[in-house]
């Protein structure tokens, strides 16, 4: 081997200038309203294991002819293999069903340069973390499996073919969010839309629209040299004037929209003009708040029917279509539902508009799982980006009404700090909604008891008395023996059930079990005048690694619904008749 090539293979610090955290929240552009160029489709693609291109330096190959080649590159990113984006890579083929570490991604892009214009690269999710090149340059890297990024590549790009390459890897580490434990399962690949924005000079960055008090807010961003910025609201007669001091814009405008409620999901165009840059988004307007342990909807009390769940799919993996989220929510409306939490990670944001037009509330959540490395920095910084690039995200929506800031996680001292940090952080970003994360009961004392309960609005509380927890009885006494001083919603229960041939008649497992649990859990919480809400584990069976039992076979089999997303299990009635006798009592 040439002296540099064997440098190359034998440095163990070769990801060292690619583990920048560079494209981060700060980077994200405000998109709705835009017209991209979308880079979806095939794109060249090879798994690499042992981070050989990462070491020999794939990403600088130029695409001259094979035969003209005077090295001999164990990977050619200009031929070979293709894989559509979006996708995961584990549907593609079997033989990569658990493959776990990085695969690159190259397409080529054609530029025609228009002086003046920027080009801005975002992709609306990679797992986990995601490097960009370009003709050969490194632009940076994404650390983050379900948020969307953005990359300009302005200076990059050179008239006519580039090549953009794309490293994402999947590895689980003991210091992502979330880390090596989880109870999904870990897709891998660039599995939302990549697009491409040809932009002028002055690029809107960001619009945050809400409604605060009787007035409507607006909060804008702005890169570029302009002064001001034009906000318009036609349907309320909103045409104002926004100065712009250091790109950055802050109105409060009276008005008296029509509330946004499941009952009337009344969205406005809303559209904001700087300089020849134009952006549009439709918007509702409400208020979610608590006061005690009530939650208010436009200052009424509310219940929350849910229920949970999970980007999954038996052919797609983690990509979500149109569809998909259509399907999801009308079986959510079938059981009565008017709220979803959407576990345990940022879904895709097509979830959140969609549930503004058909009127579902909906909790949003980062990854922040069991137990993740509290006490490191760099897995909190990566948790906070998480957070902040979910809601620069959704926070225009208006059916986004809780911020969860994590998943069952132990109560210890660092955990404490980092979670109180993020619930904190996102009262920061965001004022207009409440916080909450999944707690745990504490099981010694029987009684909902957290630390972190003092600081989130609404606790979120994870109990599987019937499944987990076999003595049914401490359900009830544990009710009994707490009193918290703000809303809980029973973030999850429930209990698997096998709807195929392979499910038992009676006993763990099977149909009429799963059944029984829901009806004992309704009959004990709906005496629990605390609890506003729940979202039980989980509307459809979903695939996971960690279970491989005779009835899982690598599937969680506590939906309400089977895998084929059609399969109805008896549950499903149980908690529709709850729901609807509880929507009853409400109107
Ligand atoms: C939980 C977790 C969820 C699991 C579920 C289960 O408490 O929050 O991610 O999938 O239990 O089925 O065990």
């Amino acid at each position: 081997l040439a002296d540099n090539a064997l440098q190359a293979l034998h440095d163990e610090d070769y990801d060292r200038p690619f583990n920048t955290q560079n494209l981060n929240a700060d980077t994200l552009i405000f998109t709705r309203g835009r017209q991209g160029q979308s880079l979806d489709g095939d794109w060249n693609f090879c798994v690499d294991l042992l981070d050989t291109g990462l070491r020999q330096k794939w990403f600088a190959m130029t695409p001259e002819a094979p035969e003209d080649r005077i090295e001999p590159w164990d990977y050619d990113p200009y031929m070979g293999e293709t894989v559509p984006v979006p996708s995961c890579w584990q549907m593609q083929k079997e033989k990569w069903y658990f493959f776990e570490g990085s695969a690159w991604y190259t397409r080529p892009l054609t530029h025609d340069p228009v002086p003046g214009r920027r080009q801005v690269l975002r992709i609306g999710a990679a797992q986990y973390d995601c490097k960009v090149f370009l003709n050969g340059a490194f632009l940076g890297n994404h650390y983050g499996g379900s948020t969307p990024f953005c990359v300009e590549l302005t200076e990059a790009l050179k008239p006519g073919q580039n090549w953009l390459m794309l490293c994402v890897n999947n590895t689980r580490t003991r210091d992502r969010v979330p880390m090596r434990n989880t109870d999904w399962f870990n897709y891998g690949g660039v599995y939302r839309e990549v697009t491409l924005y040809d932009l002028p000079s002055v690029v809107i960055r960001d619009l945050f629209v809400r409604l605060e008090g009787n007035a409507i807010r607006v909060s804008v961003a702005v890169d570029g040299a302009c002064a001001s910025a034009r906000f318009s609201i036609p349907e309320l007669g909103i045409d104002t004037e926004l100065p712009l001091i250091a790109g950055k814009g802050d109105v409060t405008l009276a008005a008296s929209p029509e509330l946004w409620s499941p009952d009337n999901p009344k969205l406005y165009d809303v559209s904001l003009t700087a300089g020849e840059d134009q952006v549009q988004d439709r918007v509702g307007f409400r208020s979610i708040s608590r006061e005690g342990t009530e939650i208010l909807l436009n200052g009424k009390p509310l219940f929350l029917r849910g229920i949970s769940v999970h980007e999954d799919d038996a052919t797609q993996g983690k990509v979500t279509s149109e569809t998909d989220i259509r399907r999801r929510f009308a079986h959510a409306k079938e059981l009565g539902c008017n709220f979803l939490r959407l576990a345990h990670y940022p879904h895709h944001e097509r979830a959140a508009e969609i549930a503004d037009e058909m009127g579902l509330m909906l909790w949003e959540e980062v990854p922040v799982y069991w137990a993740i490395d509290f006490s490191n920095p760099a897995t909190r910084r990566d948790a906070e980006n998480q957070l902040r690039e979910l809601i620069r995200r959704d926070r225009n929506r208006a059916s986004v009404i809780i911020w969860s800031v994590g998943n069952e996680n132990p109560d210890t001292d660092a955990r404490l700090d980092f979670m109180r940090g993020l619930a904190d952080l996102a009262k920061a970003e965001d004022p207009t909604r409440l916080t909450s994360a999944a707690c745990l009961v504490n099981h010694a004392k029987l009684k909902i008891e957290d630390r972190l309960a003092e600081h989130i609005d609404v606790i979120g509380l994870n109990e599987y008395y019937g499944w987990y927890e076999e003595n049914f009885d401490e359900l009830g006494e544990i009710g009994r023996n707490s009193a918290p001083d703000r809303p809980v919603v029973i973030s999850e229960t429930g209990a698997d059930g096998d709807s195929t041939e392979h499910g038992p008649e009676r006993g763990l497992f099977s149909l009429a079990y799963q059944d029984e649990v829901y009806a004992k859990q309704i009959a004990t919480l709906r005496a629990l005048d605390y609890v506003k809400g729940m979202s039980p584990w989980i509307l459809y069976d979903f695939r996971v690694e960690r279970r491989q039992g005779i009835f899982q076979r690598g599937w969680n089999r506590k939906g309400l619904i089977a895998g084929d997303k059609a399969t109805k299990k008896p549950a499903f009635h149980r908690l529709a008749a709850y729901y609807a006798e509880r929507a009853a009592v409400e109107h």
